[in-house]
């Protein structure tokens, strides 16, 4: 048995698995669990993400309105399935210069420390990873891009790491992006990043072919005692278009930049209508994982074909042991 270190949970959302699967993650019964009209004026409701917050949950949610514009919301729930959201968009209070929204996606949110930090995918001037902080979800505080543009899927950790912040992140480009690796970036402050060093990359060949294109970070990374349990999205290029699934690996605890296992494999894919057929079909793409530290039990939200929010669960040892099972090598 692996240890998660972190709080316990025991409300988090949670099925267990059902017989005869031999996926180390499986999807909620009832998903998708946010529809794409969950709020009046949304197109799609997807790559969101969920904390704990106040004995329930909170969470910052990509919608894209019936303009298409994207753009993120509050929203909170008692249980973690069901969700009331915000109808109007989050507003930052900050610098003006930093403030101007070009659009705004894909946002991932943590605790540290006093109060909860929100990342997402900022448009200045191409693509960079914006930074906030709010302590109640009602009033948010943005602080400067961390990065230059282009980069996408900026991911902290969640606590500092040899006294610094700690986030993970893919420089990209300012379109659809054909190629991606992973980052770790440093700071003392949350505003100047460096010491970057590269974390993983794309595997050429047809040795794991589906993170073949390029790949990112998902959710918040989780401790456990054997390291840090990334989960993470890859993305082969195919005839009709990118294919996103979700793959999952292990980082060094205090070197996080060093990777110490992941899965050949990936650990879910495109199966389900509603991940196979949207806006963009074919996507499942993870921004947010409660966990239980007493019972090992992780639960994933995740977006699904760039339309809806689906929820899958897993536990530290069952990704544990895939990745043991179906190893990459290096
Ligand atoms: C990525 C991001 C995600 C999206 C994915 C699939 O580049 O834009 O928001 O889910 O493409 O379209």
């Amino acid at each position: 048995m692996s240890k998660i270190i972190g709080e316990q949970l025991s409300n988090i959302p949670w099925q267990e698995k059902p017989a005869n699967t031999n996926s180390p993650v499986w999807r909620y019964s009832a998903n998708p669990i946010i529809n794409r009209d969950a709020i009046p004026n949304s197109n799609s409701v997807f790559n969101s993400a969920v904390v704990p917050f106040e004995g329930g949950f909170a969470g910052v949610f990509r919608c894209d309105s019936k303009s298409v514009s994207m753009d993120i919301f509050a929203g909170f729930s008692d249980d973690g399935v069901n969700w009331k959201i915000n109808h109007e968009p989050i507003v930052f209070e900050g610098d003006e210069e930093i403030i101007k929204r070009e659009y705004r996606y894909d946002p991932r949110v943590i605790k540290i420390e006093d109060r909860y930090y929100i990342t997402w995918c900022n448009g200045y001037h191409g693509p960079t990873i914006g930074i906030a902080y709010t302590f109640d979800f009602k009033t948010f505080h943005q602080l400067e891009n961390a990065f230059l543009p282009y980069n996408r899927n900026g991911v902290l950790f969640p606590r500092k790491i040899n006294d610094h912040y700690a986030m993970v992140s893919r420089p990209s480009d300012t379109g659809h992006t054909p190629f991606g690796d992973i980052f770790y970036s440093v700071s003392p402050d949350l505003t100047f990043w460096g010491k970057h060093r590269y974390v993983m990359g794309t595997v050429d060949g047809d040795t794991s072919a589906w993170q073949s294109k390029k790949i990112g970070p998902g959710p918040v990374p989780i401790e456990t005692d054997k390291g840090w349990l990334l989960i993470y999205h890859g993305v082969i290029n195919t005839c009709n278009g990118f294919v996103y699934r979700m793959g999952v690996a292990l980082l060094d605890i205090n070197e996080p930049w060093k990777v110490i296992a992941r899965s050949r494999n990936y650990i879910m894919g495109p199966e389900t209508l509603y991940e196979c057929v949207g806006d963009v079909p074919n996507v499942t793409f993870p921004c947010a994982a409660l966990t239980d530290a007493e019972t090992g039990r992780i639960a994933i939200y995740y977006g699904c074909a760039d339309t809806v929010t689906g929820l899958a669960f897993t536990t530290v040892d069952e990704l544990l042991e895939y990745m043991e099972k179906f190893p990459l090598e290096a």
